[in-house]
């Protein structure tokens, strides 16, 4: 009989434990499974979704087209589920995700109410302890991270934001229950996409509305529509070809950049193209239009001041118009907010802007906001202030991995990786969605990761593997290589989440270069030819 070594795997409770149910937990679960891995998804919600189970507030959605956004693994889902619109609403997608869960059984095998607080890798067991809120502790050989990129929301630094007497939200943790707005004092504070889309809705119902804003930012229109039966059929048999698009694009949209020059054409082509994509659905102005508007400051001024006119348009009084017109960043440099009428809120006489830089808050009260000008008084306010993005819900774990070393630390000065996927320094240890993956049309690049991934475990599996991890030097290539990418971006010159800027957090004021900016097709080929030459770049054992 063979001596029994630290790293046998019947000491532990699962092969591998996967940190998530959102979309990439819930799909890495499918595959592991079956690879005929003992697998446990622990999940602090009490259901599945992830960002879709949590973004509950009103008027959230998709701005990728519903088709191009749902798993396109299994012809039988895509067969049977129909979209009601181009841009499904989240109770719409949090139904198409429980349908998921139902279908391919996943709920059997994760563990609700569950938030995972420690993970420690131990050395001489070659496994992960993950440690959860409620004491308990769970050992596996794996640990997959599906914690989203998007998922730690922050409230703002603002005084006494708790001595508020009525009703406050922050979006991304939206009560199950409806929240009425009929006739109420409402405060919105944050315009981002999400503030965007949250404003539009609730100024269809709240009494009176203001909009606490400290950038605007540029918004596009969404052109939402309702897909009836027969346009649903139509999709359905385009499927193959709606994902094979998806594949081919820069970022996974069904968007992909055009290649010309903005200044390659007349000025009157010019505007009649932008004026086309501001008419069409979806992401096409922000990642269909002229390849150099995101590069070339001159190319971005011009869609900026074309978008600008817009605006100038849609709102009757000008001097509004002006402060929702950014000043600070070009069009597409941040993330485009899709609306649908966002604009036309600001001419509602029960609707009013702040400018919070021109009348800063100072405090909250219990009765409302005060403002170096005004006390406002509210019944509801809404914290639209975003997320600790990209790195923060792996700042809101103890993550250790070899000789205890803290991720926290590793990544001190901004994040390093293997292709977004794996760590040096933490065996075992693979993310999804992690820093510098490939991000775009996020449902694409999940599905990648996810195969990818499967592959790796596959490949760990047939070869006896107890130890996989990145070495320094492929780390440090990787990571070289997504700053080379980063240079040139006029995004990577702006604060924003996509920056690594968080106001609201402590030590995220220092831009870094957070995302992976190459094409999705040259990252996967990157990927794809890793697992062709047998991982040899990972120390395996
Ligand atoms: P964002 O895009 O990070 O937006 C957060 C908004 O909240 C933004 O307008 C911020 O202004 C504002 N904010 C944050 N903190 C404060 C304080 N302290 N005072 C006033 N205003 C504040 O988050 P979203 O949830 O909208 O979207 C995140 C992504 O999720 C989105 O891009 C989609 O991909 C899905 P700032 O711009 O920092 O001046």
């Amino acid at each position: 009989m063979a001596a029994a070594h630290a790293h046998d795997t019947q000491d532990l409770d699962h092969d591998v434990i996967i940190i998530g149910a959102g979309m990439s937990g819930m799909y890495q679960l499918h595959r592991l499974r079956a690879l005929g891995l003992r697998v446990r998804v622990f999940e602090a919600g009490t259901g599945v979704g992830g960002t879709w189970y949590w973004n509950r507030y009103p008027g959230a959605r998709f701005d990728s087209e519903s088709y191009s956004y749902g798993y396109s693994f299994s012809r039988e889902l895509l067969d049977e589920w129909d979209w009601s619109e181009h841009f499904s609403a989240q109770p719409e997608t949090l139904r198409y995700l429980n349908h998921v869960a139902d279908k391919l059984d996943l709920r059997r095998d994760i563990q609700f109410r569950s938030r995972v607080t420690a993970a420690h890798y131990q050395d001489d067991a070659r496994c992960w302890q993950i440690l959860l809120e409620d004491g308990s502790r769970h050992r596996a050989r794996f640990l997959v991270t599906a914690i989203g990129l998007l998922s730690a929301p922050t409230m703002p630094r603002i005084a006494d934001v708790e001595t508020f007497k009525g009703q406050s939200f922050h979006t991304a943790r939206w009560p199950h229950e409806k929240v009425s707005f009929e006739g109420k004092r409402v405060a919105v504070i944050g315009t981002g996409a999400t503030g965007v889309q949250t404003i539009q809705e609730v100024a269809k119902t709240a009494g009176h509305l203001t909009i606490f804003q400290r950038t605007p930012n540029w918004c596009a229109p969404l052109h939402n529509a309702k897909i009836d039966a027969r346009e649903m059929a139509d999709i359905r048999a385009r499927y193959p070809e709606i994902f094979q698009r998806c594949q081919e694009t820069f970022a996974c949209f069904l968007h992909t950049p055009d290649p010309r020059g903005t200044f390659e054409v007349t000025p009157e082509e010019r505007e009649a193209f932008f004026e086309k994509l501001y008419g069409e659905r979806g992401f096409g102005i922000w990642q269909g239009n002229f390849r150099d508007i995101l590069v070339d400051r001159a190319a971005n001024a011009a869609i900026s001041d074309f978008v600008a006119r817009k605006i100038r348009q849609r709102v009757k009084d000008q001097a509004v118009a002006e402060k929702l017109i950014p000043k600070n960043h070009g069009f597409g440099t941040r993330r485009v907010p899709l609306e649908t009428r966002y604009y036309e809120v600001y001419n509602q006489p029960n609707v009013k802007l702040v400018d919070i830089n021109e009348t800063p808050i100072e405090r909250i009260t219990p009765d409302g906001i005060k403002t170096s000008d005004a006390e406002h008084a509210f019944d509801i306010i809404i914290y639209a202030t975003g997320f600790d993005a990209i790195t923060g819900a792996f700042d809101r774990i103890d993550l250790r991995g070899a000789g205890g070393r803290r991720l926290k630390d590793a990544w001190k000065e901004g994040p390093q990786t293997y292709l977004g996927v794996l760590v040096e320094g933490f065996p075992n240890m693979t993310m999804l969605m992690g820093p510098h993956t490939a991000l775009g049309n996020i449902p694409r690049s999940i599905e990648y990761n996810v195969d990818w991934v499967t592959g790796l475990m596959r490949h760990a599996r047939d070869h006896g593997l107890t130890r996989i991890e990145a070495t320094r030097a492929g780390v440090d290539s990787w990571t070289d290589h997504v700053k080379s990418l980063g240079m040139g971006l006029l995004s990577n010159e702006i604060n924003s989440w996509m920056t690594g800027i968080n106001s609201n957090v402590e030590g995220k004021q220092t831009r870094i270069i957070a995302r992976y900016s190459g094409s999705a097709p040259a990252y996967r080929a990157r990927c794809d030819a890793v697992a062709a030459d047998g991982y040899r770049e990972l120390e395996q054992a």
